[in-house]
């Protein structure tokens, strides 16, 4: 490994990054765009008042903290102070609307909320009801929270955690459209830092273009994890822009990105090899890169994406190799310390080539999902691989291919939708009889959600009072983004609605 980080004696994921970066204090961590340039001893001595701030409302070693915020200097020393107190770290995507807020509160039993300062006055009520205490955290380091971190004392001990404690938490959706929360072990996420850095060759002078949300594992682990175990310094954009991000592509060396990203920077005239001279490597993930963009990628900036294979519930499960081959469409070989298998139903391993399920066993697997030990039970399988729920084959190398899901999840932009959640919500709306929701071939987003609606009679609803309806249950990136409006949905005659029919016969949907 090119990091400095030793394994600490205290399993706390906090103490490897220390010693990953403790040489590096005064080199540049987060670097923000057109603001502030801050340490590793900058963030650092943050999150330690940030603790500090914490301690004195009460928060304590295993607590919950569930944070809505937006991306900020502040959001990264909240969640580093939450590991250095060993309080689990529950992050909501900030799409969220106030109605699922108050799922996630009332299910992760959190004894503060962070959310942002616009929110406040909506939010409170939830998380009263939650029995959580509210604060605030702004992007100018503003927020209530924000204020008592800047006369909190410090706390500069860093508990003492075992392994096997939880670390974060994610929600993460499923085919019944309820949101479990994905417990993540301090050891599973070390794991699957250490086999990035090793993997990716990280170098300490690596200089890392992250415009990806951080409250979803490809922004906070896969991204920034790596870079804290060699002290690296990262270009820490406040959200996706196309403009800034073509700007910051000569002072990068390693970007990590969505595929949804990387189409539009291949849109841009300005995206050049020679714009891209001193990047080392651009990684791809969340959703499938499509192989055509995959070759016009290389063709534009010079440089093949490395796709790699992850989720929730077990980090990354392969990558593609740095040096060697990445043909379009490929995902890699399984990450260092997991073992991989494409299986039938009966669990036996298909041939070569063959598609089959695609299960893990290893050290970065998740915990099991809090408070649904039948659910966390019936995800694995006997002899303890975990059930991805993705189909693929393996080539005779050990190469993965990915193709398809087993269930009818939709990958938007990077983000997973699930259709159940959705067409419960238009279920329900005025003059609906019912809906089937699918992910449709979408240039820009990769699926785009789509419903298919039966009305009760004719024109008793349209799209807009669908939307009216939904509007503050569901998040945005989960609403349709068309309605189709059907006589009937077609079904087989077990009256199962027959989603690949929708899916083969509107398949251009987006393109006309
Ligand atoms: C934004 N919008 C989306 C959307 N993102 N709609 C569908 N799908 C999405 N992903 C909608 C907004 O609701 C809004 O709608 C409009 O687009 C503009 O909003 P925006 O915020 O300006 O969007 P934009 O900047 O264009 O965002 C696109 C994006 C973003 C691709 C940059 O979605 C993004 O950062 N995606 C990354 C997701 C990610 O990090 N996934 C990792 C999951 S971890 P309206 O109608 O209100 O205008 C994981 C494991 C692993 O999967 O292996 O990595």
């Amino acid at each position: 490994m090119t990091s400095n980080a030793i394994e600490p004696t205290n399993r706390n994921l906090y103490a490897l990054f220390r010693s990953g970066f403790a040489d590096r204090l005064d080199h540049p961590f987060l670097i923000i765009p057109g603001g502030a340039t801050l340490t590793y001893g900058d963030v650092e001595t943050r999150a330690m008042h940030m603790a500090g701030a914490l301690t004195m409302l009460g928060v304590a070693t295993g607590d919950h903290v569930v944070v809505q915020i937006d991306k900020s200097s502040d959001g990264v020393a909240l969640y580093l102070a939450c590991l250095r107190m060993g309080v689990v770290f529950v992050t909501l995507n900030t799409a969220y609307t106030p109605d699922e807020v108050a799922f996630f509160l009332g299910d992760a039993q959190p004894t503060v909320f962070v959310c942002r300062p616009a929110d406040a006055a909506t939010l409170q009520p939830f998380a009263d009801e939650a029995g959580a205490k509210l604060v605030t955290l702004g992007v100018d380091a503003d927020g209530t929270l924000a204020e008592a971190t800047d006369t909190a004392p410090k706390i500069v001990d860093i508990v003492d955690s075992k392994g096997t404690d939880i670390a974060c938490m994610l929600y993460t959706s499923g085919t019944t459209g309820r949101s479990k929360g994905a417990m993540l072990t301090h050891d599973g996420l070390a794991a699957t830092a250490k086999g990035l850095h090793e993997v990716w060759g990280w170098q300490r002078d690596d200089v890392l273009l992250h415009v990806l949300p951080i409250f979803h594992v490809h922004g906070l682990f896969v991204a920034l994890h790596p870079a804290m175990l060699g002290g690296s310094s990262v270009l820490f954009h406040p959200k996706f822009e196309l403009d800034a991000t073509l700007a910051a592509l000569p002072d990068a060396t390693v970007m990590m990105a969505v595929p949804t990203i990387y189409n539009r920077l291949l849109q841009a005239d300005q995206f050049t090899p020679e714009q891209c001279a001193s990047m080392r490597v651009f990684t791809s993930g969340s959703a499938p890169l499509a192989a055509d963009k995959h070759e016009d990628f290389a063709r534009k900036s010079g440089h093949v994406v490395l796709n790699r294979y992850g989720m929730t519930e077990a980090g990354i499960i392969t990558s593609s190799p740095l040096d060697g081959e990445r043909p379009a469409g490929t995902v890699g070989f399984a990450m260092p310390g997991l073992e991989l298998r494409v299986v039938d139903d009966t669990n036996q391993p298909m041939p070569e080539g063959e598609p089959g399920m695609v299960q893990i066993k290893g050290d970065t697997l998740f915990a099991g999902y809090w408070q649904l030990p039948e659910k966390t039970a019936s995800e694995f399988t006997d002899d303890g691989f975990f059930i991805t729920g993705d189909i693929g084959r393996l080539d005779a190398e050990g190469r993965l291919t990915l193709d398809g899901r087993s269930g009818d999840m939709i990958i938007s932009g990077g983000f997973n939708v699930y259709p159940r959640e959705v067409e419960l919500c238009i279920n329900e709306a005025e003059g609906v009889f019912e809906s089937a929701v699918v992910g449709l071939p979408h240039d820009d987003l990769g699926e785009g959600v789509t419903a298919f609606v039966v009305l009760t009679s004719e024109g008793s609803a349209n799209a807009e009072s669908i939307e009216e309806a939904i509007g503050s249950r569901l998040a945005r990136f989960k609403q349709p983004k068309r309605y189709v409006f059907i006589d009937e949905l077609p079904r087989n005659a077990m009256s199962k609605v027959q989603k690949v029919a929708l899916r083969r016969d509107n398949a251009d949907l987006y393109s006309t």
